[in-house]
């Protein structure tokens, strides 16, 4: 199973470095950092992998004492107004060396005052909404932590007291997950004793964000939990509309969240509507959200939208909402997955998932974890998979573990009888109903859908080509692969849509045919017709003669229909359960 998984990372980790090459060799800083995943700006774009299958080190063969060292030293106006901080050449090599340590710039951070300001990232229609403070809920912050470097942590914390109106809040809970770095022990205590109304608790054990979460709500006195990542700087006016949607008991409501650089610490705002959802293979994606939510959204801009599902940070709920649906599951450890699980369990159960986009809160996205997996980041992140799916997702449990036979391999060692007895007492509807209403424009297979492989006669098959960046890319024959490859198989729907993992469709282009995001143009719809795949305009989808004899990496286009093999595709059906 390691051995799969660390062949996987290794073809992640060079495409990854490949596309970044490519696309960045302006950028000492990123060229400079063999990154697996893509850059922030990316991923508040679309479909880009949030996962952290490669595991940092710990701090790698940096000295104890620099670990352990709180080395928090502010310099006059440095990042003030969320401004980015450039470091010197001779800096940027301390700070790469550094890197490793929390995956951002820690010598930048430390540079910035705990107190920095903010600009206010509301919309002009969001600063009109009057909220009634007095009768708003009251709030518990709960903000966990493992390993945070101190001025991170800090400011945090000291965002939410600046800019949180007092009444509003009634106490802020540190979360310690068994850290072990010095300076979060008694200087931090020291820090917060200073503070009001701050509470630290700690895990002796390492357990991992839902279990240190769940220690956090256990002991908040606020109506409302609002749960924070431990790097996180929030902005004016951030807590009134979560607390004013989360008082009405059945929604759990995520601020609209916002870019901290992990080089610069800039805050940048982040595109103006996002949704989160997943991949085939369960990982989290932001995707544009329907056209519908973009409609009202342009009518009513300051208006909360449903989103399928939450990064899993930052969200605000309202207490006996929070218990009554089942907290959270606390089979999972470390990290990954309770995202997923407690958005499928809210809109299931009854609740909903929305964002506000007038809640804006930056938070820092790294490229990897720090921090350690104990037991391997695949057994933690694949056990935490299998309970969700097993628990919610019903058909498409059957899906998720046959094409990924290595969190199928684990799926006995999860007792999960506590949380289906949970879906059955609250009776939570089921994963097609979900599907159908709260995500249909999802690019799951189902019942209705066609799944497998769509063959050439001269042979390649129709997918997208590996390395494609997010929003889609010119579309070639591939290599056609195994019953079981994920990333060769496609659905095709009623209406004529050839969707591949990740919510891309073919669609003619000028020319060329290519990978885009699933929208409702027609350009994306091709009829089968016989062995043939025609456009709305009668053309035929057809293999360019290109280099290869086997057909593999030649263009794929639309053309007048002839008497071609080229135009002759072979549907050949995979049982998608
Ligand atoms: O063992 C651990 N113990 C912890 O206390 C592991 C982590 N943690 C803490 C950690 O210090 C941090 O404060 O838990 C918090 C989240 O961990 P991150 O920052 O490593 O997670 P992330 O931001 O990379 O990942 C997103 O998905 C996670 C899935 O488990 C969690 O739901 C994170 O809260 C979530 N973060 C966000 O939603 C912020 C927006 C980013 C996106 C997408
Ligand atoms: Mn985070």
């Amino acid at each position: 199973i390691i051995l799969i998984f660390l062949i996987n990372a290794m073809f992640y980790v060079s495409l990854e470095l490949y596309n970044r090459i490519k696309r960045r060799n302006k950028d000492y800083w990123y060229k400079s950092l063999n990154y697996e995943h893509d850059s922030n700006v990316d991923k508040m774009g679309m479909r880009v992998i949030v996962g952290h299958y490669v595991g940092g080190n710990s701090g790698g063969n940096l000295s104890q004492e620099v670990i352990n060292t709180n080395h928090y030293s502010p310099i006059e106006g440095a990042g003030e107004g969320g401004r980015p901080v450039q470091l010197l050449q001779r800096e940027i090599i301390t700070a790469r060396d550094l890197y490793s340590l929390h995956s951002y710039n820690i010598l930048v951070s430390d540079r910035i005052s705990i107190n920095r300001s903010l600009p206010d990232m509301r919309s002009e229609s969001c600063k009109e909404v009057q909220y009634d403070i007095e009768n708003l809920p009251t709030a518990s912050v709960i903000i966990v932590f493992h390993n945070e470097a101190w001025s991170t942590l800090m400011r945090t914390v000291m965002s939410v007291l600046l800019r949180s109106p007092a009444v509003l809040l009634n106490e802020i809970i540190l979360v310690d997950d068994a850290s072990d770095r010095k300076y979060l022990g008694k200087e931090l205590e020291d820090a917060v004793a200073n503070l009001n109304n701050v509470k630290i608790l700690r895990s002796q054990n390492r357990t991992g964000l839902v279990g240190a979460r769940l220690m956090g709500a256990r002991v908040a006195v606020g109506q409302v939990l609002v749960f924070l990542d431990a790097h996180c700087e929030v902005t004016q006016g951030w807590i009134e509309p979560l607390l004013d949607r989360a008082g009405s008991d059945d929604v759990f409501i995520c601020p609209h969240i916002d870019l901290l650089s992990d080089d610069t610490l800039a805050y940048t705002k982040s595109i103006d509507a996002h949704w989160g959802a997943f991949s085939w293979r369960l990982h989290f994606r932001w995707l544009m959200p329907s056209s519908e939510v973009m409609k009202s959204k342009s009518k009513n801009p300051s208006k909360p939208y449903p989103t399928p599902a939450m990064a899993g940070g930052l969200f605000a709920v309202r207490k006996s909402l929070f218990w009554r649906l089942g907290g959270y599951d606390e089979g999972m450890v470390i990290w990954g997955a309770e995202n997923l699980e407690l958005s499928w369990r809210a809109w299931q159960c009854g609740a909903r998932v929305e964002i506000t986009p007038c809640s804006r809160v930056g938070h820092i996205f790294r490229r990897h974890s720090p921090y350690k997996y104990p037991g391997g980041v695949a057994k933690v992140l694949n056990s935490n998979l299998a309970r969700a799916a097993t628990v919610w997702m019903d058909e498409w449990a059957e899906f998720f573990f046959k094409f990924n036979p290595s969190v199928a391999a684990i799926r006995d060692t999860q007792n999960v009888a506590d949380r289906i007895e949970i879906r059955k007492n609250l009776q939570c509807k089921n994963f097609k109903w979900y599907l159908e209403n709260v995500w249909p424009q999802h690019f799951f297979p189902t019942d209705d859908r066609w799944f497998g492989r769509i063959r050439n006669d001269k042979g390649g098959c129709v997918g997208v080509t590996a390395g494609t960046p997010g929003l889609g890319g010119p579309a070639s024959a591939i290599n056609c692969g195994s019953d079981l490859d994920l990333d060769r198989l496609v659905v095709y729907t009623v209406e004529g849509k050839v969707m591949a993992d990740e919510g891309l469709c073919l669609e003619q282009g000028n020319g060329r045919a290519v990978w885009k995001t699933c929208t409702d143009s027609i350009k994306q719809i091709w009829q089968q017709k016989g062995p043939r795949l025609k456009t709305i305009d009668g053309l035929c989808l057809t293999l360019i003669p290109g280099d290869s004899k086997d057909g593999i990496g030649d263009p794929l286009t639309a053309k007048r229909c002839l008497n071609d093999n080229r135009q002759i595709w072979h549907f050949e059906r995979v049982p998608w359960r």
